[in-house]
Protein backbone atom coordinates (compact mmCIF):
# COMPACT_ATOMS: atom_id res chain seq x y z
CA UNK A 1 0.00 0.00 0.00
CA UNK A 2 1.23 3.15 -1.13
CA UNK A 3 1.83 6.32 1.09
CA UNK A 4 -0.47 8.39 -0.16
CA UNK A 5 -2.71 5.76 -0.39
CA UNK A 6 -2.58 5.20 3.58
CA UNK A 7 -2.44 8.96 4.12
CA UNK A 8 -6.34 9.03 2.46
CA UNK A 9 -7.95 6.14 4.22
CA UNK A 10 -6.64 7.71 7.78
CA UNK A 11 -8.17 11.23 6.79
CA UNK A 12 -11.21 9.63 5.62
CA UNK A 13 -11.65 7.64 8.98
CA UNK A 14 -10.81 10.61 11.03
CA UNK A 15 -13.48 12.72 9.29
CA UNK A 16 -15.86 9.80 9.44
CA UNK A 17 -15.60 9.95 13.29
CA UNK A 18 -15.97 13.72 13.46
CA UNK A 19 -19.08 13.49 11.35
CA UNK A 20 -20.45 10.51 14.13
CA UNK A 21 -20.09 13.10 16.83
CA UNK A 22 -21.23 16.49 15.19
CA UNK A 23 -24.49 14.34 13.88
CA UNK A 24 -24.83 12.67 17.87
CA UNK A 25 -24.36 15.91 19.35
CA UNK A 26 -27.15 17.54 17.28
CA UNK A 27 -29.36 15.11 17.65
CA UNK A 28 -28.77 15.48 21.71
CA UNK A 29 -29.60 19.35 21.08
CA UNK A 30 -32.35 19.21 19.43
CA UNK A 31 -34.17 16.85 21.85
CA UNK A 32 -37.47 18.86 23.05
CA UNK A 33 -38.00 18.86 26.83
CA UNK A 34 -39.57 15.78 27.90
CA UNK A 35 -39.18 13.64 31.11
CA UNK A 36 -41.96 10.94 29.85
CA UNK A 37 -40.58 7.24 29.26
CA UNK A 38 -42.28 6.75 26.80
CA UNK A 39 -41.35 10.14 23.94
CA UNK A 40 -37.84 10.10 25.34
CA UNK A 41 -37.10 6.71 24.84
CA UNK A 42 -38.20 6.56 21.14
CA UNK A 43 -36.28 9.83 20.83
CA UNK A 44 -32.94 8.24 22.23
CA UNK A 45 -34.13 5.54 19.43
CA UNK A 46 -34.23 7.68 16.60
CA UNK A 47 -31.01 9.28 17.87
CA UNK A 48 -29.41 6.02 17.95
CA UNK A 49 -30.78 5.13 14.70
CA UNK A 50 -29.18 8.18 13.10
CA UNK A 51 -25.76 7.38 14.45
CA UNK A 52 -25.35 3.91 13.68
CA UNK A 53 -26.54 4.89 10.15
CA UNK A 54 -24.07 7.19 9.83
CA UNK A 55 -21.10 5.41 10.84
CA UNK A 56 -22.37 2.35 8.60
CA UNK A 57 -21.98 5.06 5.81
CA UNK A 58 -18.77 6.28 6.81
CA UNK A 59 -16.94 3.25 7.16
CA UNK A 60 -18.26 1.52 3.75
CA UNK A 61 -15.44 3.70 2.35
CA UNK A 62 -14.68 6.58 -0.37
CA UNK A 63 -16.55 9.90 -0.50
CA UNK A 64 -19.98 8.38 1.81
CA UNK A 65 -17.89 8.94 4.66
CA UNK A 66 -17.88 13.30 3.97
CA UNK A 67 -20.94 13.71 2.19
CA UNK A 68 -23.34 12.30 5.21
CA UNK A 69 -26.69 13.46 5.05
CA UNK A 70 -29.35 14.66 7.51
CA UNK A 71 -30.66 11.69 9.58
CA UNK A 72 -34.72 11.35 8.90
CA UNK A 73 -36.02 10.87 11.91
CA UNK A 74 -39.89 9.91 12.69
CA UNK A 75 -42.48 12.63 12.41
CA UNK A 76 -43.20 13.91 16.02
CA UNK A 77 -47.15 14.34 16.96
CA UNK A 78 -48.36 18.25 16.23
CA UNK A 79 -48.56 19.45 19.92
CA UNK A 80 -50.65 22.35 20.11
CA UNK A 81 -49.10 25.69 21.39
CA UNK A 82 -51.19 26.62 24.80
CA UNK A 83 -51.71 30.75 24.91
CA UNK A 84 -50.28 32.25 27.87
CA UNK A 85 -52.58 32.66 30.93
CA UNK A 86 -52.66 36.49 31.71
CA UNK A 87 -55.41 38.47 30.81
CA UNK A 88 -57.61 35.43 30.03
CA UNK A 89 -60.08 36.82 32.52
CA UNK A 90 -61.01 39.59 30.37
CA UNK A 91 -63.22 37.59 27.95
CA UNK A 92 -65.30 37.23 30.84
CA UNK A 93 -66.55 40.99 30.55
CA UNK A 94 -67.54 40.32 26.69
CA UNK A 95 -69.12 36.55 27.61
CA UNK A 96 -70.99 38.67 30.44
CA UNK A 97 -72.62 41.06 28.03
CA UNK A 98 -73.71 38.72 26.15
CA UNK A 99 -75.62 36.96 28.82
CA UNK A 100 -76.81 39.99 29.98
CA UNK A 101 -75.21 40.94 33.16
CA UNK A 102 -77.39 41.82 36.26
CA UNK A 103 -75.15 43.84 38.15
CA UNK A 104 -74.23 46.50 35.45
CA UNK A 105 -77.94 46.93 33.87
CA UNK A 106 -80.20 47.07 36.80
CA UNK A 107 -77.71 47.98 40.03
CA UNK A 108 -75.90 51.26 38.42
CA UNK A 109 -79.70 52.30 37.66
CA UNK A 110 -81.31 52.70 40.20
CA UNK A 111 -78.31 53.30 42.43
CA UNK A 112 -77.85 56.57 40.43
CA UNK A 113 -82.01 57.83 40.90
CA UNK A 114 -82.11 61.12 42.28
CA UNK A 115 -83.79 59.94 45.67
CA UNK A 116 -82.83 56.61 46.64
CA UNK A 117 -85.89 55.70 49.29
CA UNK A 118 -87.04 52.36 50.90
CA UNK A 119 -88.23 50.53 47.46
CA UNK A 120 -85.60 51.43 45.47
CA UNK A 121 -82.99 49.81 48.51
CA UNK A 122 -85.61 46.57 48.54
CA UNK A 123 -85.44 46.76 44.41
CA UNK A 124 -80.88 47.13 44.93
CA UNK A 125 -81.43 43.69 47.32
CA UNK A 126 -83.35 42.11 45.22
CA UNK A 127 -81.38 42.37 42.03
CA UNK A 128 -78.39 41.37 44.50
CA UNK A 129 -80.35 38.30 45.04
CA UNK A 130 -81.03 37.84 41.86
CA UNK A 131 -77.40 37.56 40.74
CA UNK A 132 -76.93 34.78 43.25
CA UNK A 133 -74.90 37.05 45.96
CA UNK A 134 -76.41 35.12 48.80
CA UNK A 135 -78.46 36.40 51.27
CA UNK A 136 -76.57 37.85 53.89
CA UNK A 137 -73.61 38.85 51.43
CA UNK A 138 -76.62 41.07 49.66
CA UNK A 139 -77.42 42.68 53.06
CA UNK A 140 -73.81 43.61 53.98
CA UNK A 141 -73.58 45.36 50.48
CA UNK A 142 -76.81 47.19 50.79
CA UNK A 143 -76.13 48.07 54.47
CA UNK A 144 -72.55 49.51 53.56
CA UNK A 145 -74.30 51.50 50.28
CA UNK A 146 -76.79 52.99 52.79
CA UNK A 147 -73.90 54.46 54.90
CA UNK A 148 -71.67 55.42 52.13
CA UNK A 149 -74.52 57.13 50.18
CA UNK A 150 -76.13 59.01 53.39
CA UNK A 151 -72.61 60.03 54.55
CA UNK A 152 -71.46 61.21 51.04
CA UNK A 153 -74.55 62.59 49.59
CA UNK A 154 -73.36 61.77 45.83
CA UNK A 155 -75.38 60.49 43.90
CA UNK A 156 -73.19 61.27 40.48
CA UNK A 157 -73.15 57.72 38.71
CA UNK A 158 -69.18 57.51 38.48
CA UNK A 159 -68.83 57.91 41.94
CA UNK A 160 -71.98 55.70 42.90
CA UNK A 161 -70.37 53.42 40.89
CA UNK A 162 -66.96 53.26 42.60
CA UNK A 163 -68.38 52.97 45.75
CA UNK A 164 -70.30 49.62 44.26
CA UNK A 165 -66.93 48.78 42.90
CA UNK A 166 -65.27 48.78 46.43
CA UNK A 167 -67.99 47.42 48.73
CA UNK A 168 -67.96 44.36 45.84
CA UNK A 169 -64.15 44.04 45.93
CA UNK A 170 -64.78 43.76 49.79
CA UNK A 171 -67.12 40.69 49.44
CA UNK A 172 -64.72 38.96 46.64
CA UNK A 173 -62.20 39.60 48.93
CA UNK A 174 -59.00 40.32 47.40
CA UNK A 175 -56.69 38.83 50.32
CA UNK A 176 -57.53 35.07 50.12
CA UNK A 177 -54.72 32.78 48.90
CA UNK A 178 -55.52 31.88 44.91
CA UNK A 179 -52.47 30.48 43.84
CA UNK A 180 -53.51 27.02 42.05
CA UNK A 181 -49.67 26.11 41.50
CA UNK A 182 -49.28 24.40 44.75
CA UNK A 183 -45.05 24.97 46.34
CA UNK A 184 -43.16 22.75 44.31
CA UNK A 185 -41.63 19.55 46.43
CA UNK A 186 -38.01 19.06 46.56
CA UNK A 187 -38.29 15.13 45.88
CA UNK A 188 -41.76 14.65 44.83
CA UNK A 189 -44.51 15.89 42.47
CA UNK A 190 -47.31 18.38 43.49
CA UNK A 191 -50.69 16.34 43.55
CA UNK A 192 -53.73 18.05 42.30
CA UNK A 193 -57.38 16.10 42.88
CA UNK A 194 -60.08 16.88 41.18
CA UNK A 195 -63.94 16.78 42.60
CA UNK A 196 -67.16 17.66 41.78
CA UNK A 197 -70.47 16.12 40.69
CA UNK A 198 -70.74 14.92 37.06
CA UNK A 199 -71.05 16.89 34.69
CA UNK A 200 -70.18 20.36 36.18
CA UNK A 201 -66.41 20.25 33.85
CA UNK A 202 -63.71 18.06 36.28
CA UNK A 203 -61.97 16.57 32.86
CA UNK A 204 -62.61 19.59 30.87
CA UNK A 205 -61.24 21.70 33.51
CA UNK A 206 -58.04 19.04 33.85
CA UNK A 207 -57.45 19.29 30.12
CA UNK A 208 -57.61 23.32 30.52
CA UNK A 209 -55.16 23.20 32.98
CA UNK A 210 -52.91 20.71 32.05
CA UNK A 211 -52.34 23.37 29.03
CA UNK A 212 -52.29 26.38 31.75
CA UNK A 213 -49.50 23.86 33.32
CA UNK A 214 -47.45 23.70 29.94
CA UNK A 215 -47.67 26.92 29.20
CA UNK A 216 -45.74 27.94 32.52
CA UNK A 217 -43.52 25.23 31.49
CA UNK A 218 -44.49 22.71 33.95
CA UNK A 219 -44.40 18.53 33.55
CA UNK A 220 -47.22 17.35 34.00
CA UNK A 221 -48.95 13.88 34.08
CA UNK A 222 -52.40 12.79 34.42
CA UNK A 223 -53.93 9.90 36.37
CA UNK A 224 -57.66 9.01 35.32
CA UNK A 225 -59.37 7.41 38.45
CA UNK A 226 -62.92 8.21 37.43
CA UNK A 227 -63.13 4.12 35.96
CA UNK A 228 -67.21 4.91 36.60
CA UNK A 229 -67.50 6.00 32.63
CA UNK A 230 -65.96 4.01 29.97
CA UNK A 231 -64.87 7.04 28.00
CA UNK A 232 -63.62 9.01 30.79
CA UNK A 233 -59.99 8.15 30.44
CA UNK A 234 -60.53 8.39 26.81
CA UNK A 235 -61.54 11.84 27.26
CA UNK A 236 -58.88 13.09 29.57
CA UNK A 237 -55.90 11.26 27.51
CA UNK A 238 -56.94 12.87 24.76
CA UNK A 239 -56.72 16.40 26.09
CA UNK A 240 -53.34 15.53 27.57
CA UNK A 241 -52.57 14.16 24.10
CA UNK A 242 -53.08 17.68 22.28
CA UNK A 243 -50.14 18.85 24.52
CA UNK A 244 -47.49 16.00 25.07
CA UNK A 245 -48.91 15.30 28.87
CA UNK A 246 -49.09 11.39 29.47
CA UNK A 247 -52.41 10.11 31.41
CA UNK A 248 -52.38 6.91 33.44
CA UNK A 249 -55.09 4.95 32.70
CA UNK A 250 -56.46 1.30 33.62
CA UNK A 251 -57.48 -0.85 30.54
CA UNK A 252 -60.28 -2.28 32.61
CA UNK A 253 -63.83 -0.90 32.64
CA UNK A 254 -64.81 -0.07 36.62
CA UNK A 255 -60.85 -0.65 38.17
CA UNK A 256 -60.48 0.38 41.08
CA UNK A 257 -60.71 4.19 41.16
CA UNK A 258 -57.86 4.54 44.53
CA UNK A 259 -55.36 1.84 42.51
CA UNK A 260 -55.20 3.71 39.04
CA UNK A 261 -54.56 7.20 41.11
CA UNK A 262 -51.85 5.28 43.18
CA UNK A 263 -50.50 4.18 39.88
CA UNK A 264 -51.04 7.74 38.98
CA UNK A 265 -48.72 9.03 41.70
CA UNK A 266 -46.07 6.23 41.51
CA UNK A 267 -45.19 7.06 37.89
CA UNK A 268 -45.12 10.69 38.94
CA UNK A 269 -42.54 9.93 41.54
CA UNK A 270 -41.00 7.67 38.63
CA UNK A 271 -40.70 10.42 36.20
CA UNK A 272 -39.97 12.83 38.16
CA UNK A 273 -42.80 15.46 36.96
CA UNK A 274 -43.93 18.58 38.52
CA UNK A 275 -47.12 17.85 38.44
CA UNK A 276 -49.72 14.94 38.78
CA UNK A 277 -53.36 15.54 38.48
CA UNK A 278 -56.16 13.20 39.29
CA UNK A 279 -59.30 13.49 37.35
CA UNK A 280 -62.45 11.60 39.75
CA UNK A 281 -65.98 10.25 39.05
CA UNK A 282 -69.01 12.65 39.41
CA UNK A 283 -71.44 9.97 39.81
CA UNK A 284 -72.15 6.58 41.61
CA UNK A 285 -75.04 4.86 42.08
CA UNK A 286 -75.51 6.60 45.59
CA UNK A 287 -74.03 9.53 47.39
CA UNK A 288 -72.27 7.22 50.06
CA UNK A 289 -70.48 5.58 47.56
CA UNK A 290 -69.09 8.39 45.83
CA UNK A 291 -67.93 9.94 48.91
CA UNK A 292 -66.72 6.59 50.07
CA UNK A 293 -64.90 6.44 46.71
CA UNK A 294 -63.46 9.88 47.34
CA UNK A 295 -61.86 8.85 50.64
CA UNK A 296 -60.27 5.66 49.58
CA UNK A 297 -58.65 7.88 47.01
CA UNK A 298 -57.19 10.13 49.38
CA UNK A 299 -56.23 7.70 51.56
CA UNK A 300 -54.52 5.62 49.24
CA UNK A 301 -52.83 7.74 47.32
CA UNK A 302 -51.36 9.50 50.43
CA UNK A 303 -49.68 6.43 50.90
CA UNK A 304 -47.20 7.84 48.46
CA UNK A 305 -47.51 11.65 48.48
CA UNK A 306 -49.60 14.11 50.46
CA UNK A 307 -52.33 15.57 48.30
CA UNK A 308 -51.41 19.23 47.92
CA UNK A 309 -54.72 20.73 46.44
CA UNK A 310 -58.20 19.15 46.04
CA UNK A 311 -60.27 21.25 43.13
CA UNK A 312 -63.61 21.15 43.60
CA UNK A 313 -65.36 21.90 40.19
CA UNK A 314 -68.82 23.98 40.43
CA UNK A 315 -70.94 24.93 37.45
CA UNK A 316 -72.39 28.52 37.90
CA UNK A 317 -75.32 28.13 36.23
CA UNK A 318 -76.64 25.69 38.51
CA UNK A 319 -76.38 28.99 41.20
CA UNK A 320 -77.15 28.08 44.62
CA UNK A 321 -78.34 24.31 44.20
CA UNK A 322 -74.67 23.50 43.86
CA UNK A 323 -73.79 24.76 46.95
CA UNK A 324 -75.63 22.31 48.92
CA UNK A 325 -73.54 19.80 46.99
CA UNK A 326 -70.65 21.48 47.37
CA UNK A 327 -71.06 20.97 51.23
CA UNK A 328 -70.91 17.33 50.54
CA UNK A 329 -67.62 16.80 49.01
CA UNK A 330 -66.25 19.11 51.43
CA UNK A 331 -67.10 17.18 54.68
CA UNK A 332 -65.02 14.48 52.69
CA UNK A 333 -61.75 15.73 51.15
CA UNK A 334 -60.07 18.66 52.83
CA UNK A 335 -61.68 21.30 49.40
CA UNK A 336 -58.76 23.73 49.20
CA UNK A 337 -59.85 25.72 45.90
CA UNK A 338 -62.65 25.86 43.54
CA UNK A 339 -62.84 26.18 40.02
CA UNK A 340 -66.27 27.59 38.78
CA UNK A 341 -67.31 26.32 34.99
CA UNK A 342 -69.52 27.63 32.77
CA UNK A 343 -69.52 31.37 33.78
CA UNK A 344 -69.89 32.10 30.66
CA UNK A 345 -73.26 30.77 30.29
CA UNK A 346 -74.50 32.83 33.68
CA UNK A 347 -75.59 36.46 34.39
CA UNK A 348 -75.14 35.66 38.03
CA UNK A 349 -71.44 36.40 38.98
CA UNK A 350 -72.61 36.81 42.82
CA UNK A 351 -72.38 33.12 42.75
CA UNK A 352 -68.45 33.56 43.14
CA UNK A 353 -69.10 35.47 46.73
CA UNK A 354 -71.66 33.10 47.81
CA UNK A 355 -69.72 29.92 46.93
CA UNK A 356 -66.67 31.52 48.93
CA UNK A 357 -68.63 32.73 51.85
CA UNK A 358 -70.41 29.09 52.39
CA UNK A 359 -67.24 27.18 51.97
CA UNK A 360 -64.96 29.13 53.15
CA UNK A 361 -62.54 28.62 49.93
CA UNK A 362 -61.08 30.90 47.52
CA UNK A 363 -62.17 30.55 43.57
CA UNK A 364 -59.20 30.05 42.09
CA UNK A 365 -59.60 29.45 38.49
CA UNK A 366 -62.99 30.32 36.46
CA UNK A 367 -63.80 29.07 33.18
CA UNK A 368 -65.20 30.94 30.33
CA UNK A 369 -66.53 28.44 27.57
CA UNK A 370 -65.49 25.12 26.01
CA UNK A 371 -62.39 25.77 24.17
CA UNK A 372 -59.34 24.32 25.13
CA UNK A 373 -57.85 28.32 26.34
CA UNK A 374 -60.97 29.17 28.36
CA UNK A 375 -59.87 28.60 31.83
CA UNK A 376 -58.80 32.03 33.60
CA UNK A 377 -56.84 32.49 36.97
CA UNK A 378 -59.56 34.05 39.26
CA UNK A 379 -58.67 38.12 39.88
CA UNK A 380 -60.87 39.85 42.17
CA UNK A 381 -59.95 43.17 40.48
CA UNK A 382 -60.75 42.10 36.94
CA UNK A 383 -63.22 39.94 38.00
CA UNK A 384 -65.63 42.61 39.51
CA UNK A 385 -64.63 45.22 36.57
CA UNK A 386 -65.88 42.27 34.65
CA UNK A 387 -68.96 42.75 36.44
CA UNK A 388 -69.64 45.93 36.27
CA UNK A 389 -68.49 46.90 33.16
CA UNK A 390 -70.59 43.93 31.09
N1 LIG B 1 -69.74 26.79 28.40
C1 LIG B 1 -68.89 26.09 29.13
N2 LIG B 1 -68.92 24.74 29.08
C2 LIG B 1 -68.04 24.05 29.84
C3 LIG B 1 -67.10 24.70 30.68
N3 LIG B 1 -66.37 23.74 31.31
C4 LIG B 1 -66.85 22.55 30.88
N4 LIG B 1 -67.85 22.72 30.00
C5 LIG B 1 -68.64 21.69 29.32
O1 LIG B 1 -69.34 20.89 30.25
C6 LIG B 1 -69.54 19.58 29.76
C7 LIG B 1 -69.15 18.54 30.80
O2 LIG B 1 -67.76 18.60 31.00
P1 LIG B 1 -66.89 17.39 31.61
O3 LIG B 1 -65.52 17.92 31.75
O4 LIG B 1 -67.06 16.16 30.84
O5 LIG B 1 -67.58 17.22 33.03
P2 LIG B 1 -67.20 16.19 34.20
O6 LIG B 1 -67.39 16.92 35.49
O7 LIG B 1 -65.86 15.62 33.96
O8 LIG B 1 -68.34 15.10 34.03
P3 LIG B 1 -68.33 13.57 34.55
O9 LIG B 1 -67.04 12.97 34.14
O10 LIG B 1 -69.51 12.95 33.88
O11 LIG B 1 -68.50 13.61 36.03
C8 LIG B 1 -68.72 19.49 28.48
O12 LIG B 1 -69.58 19.63 27.38
C9 LIG B 1 -67.79 20.70 28.57
O13 LIG B 1 -67.40 21.20 27.31
C10 LIG B 1 -67.10 26.16 30.71
O14 LIG B 1 -66.35 26.82 31.42
N5 LIG B 1 -68.02 26.78 29.92
MG1 LIG C 1 -65.19 13.68 33.77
Amino acid sequence: MSDSLTLTIIIVAVVAVVAIGVIAFVTKGRKPKTPYTSERDADDVSAGQGAQSTAEEATSGGDTAIAVEEPVFPAAPQLDVPEPVQGRLARLRARLTKSNNMFSKGLLALLSQDTIDEDVWEEIEENLLMADLGTEPALELVDALRERVKIEGSKAPARVKAMLREELLKLVDPTLDRSYLPEPHADRPSIIMVVGVNGVGKTTTIGKMARVLVAEDKDVLLGAADTFRAAAAEQLATWGDRVGVPTVRSDIDGADPASVAFEAVSAGIDQEVDIVMIDTAGRLQNKVGLMDELGKIKRVVEKKAAIDEVLLVLDATTGQNGLQQAKVFSEVVNVSGIVLTKLDGTAKGGIVVAIQRQLGVPVKLVGLGEGPDDLAPFNPEDFVDALLEG
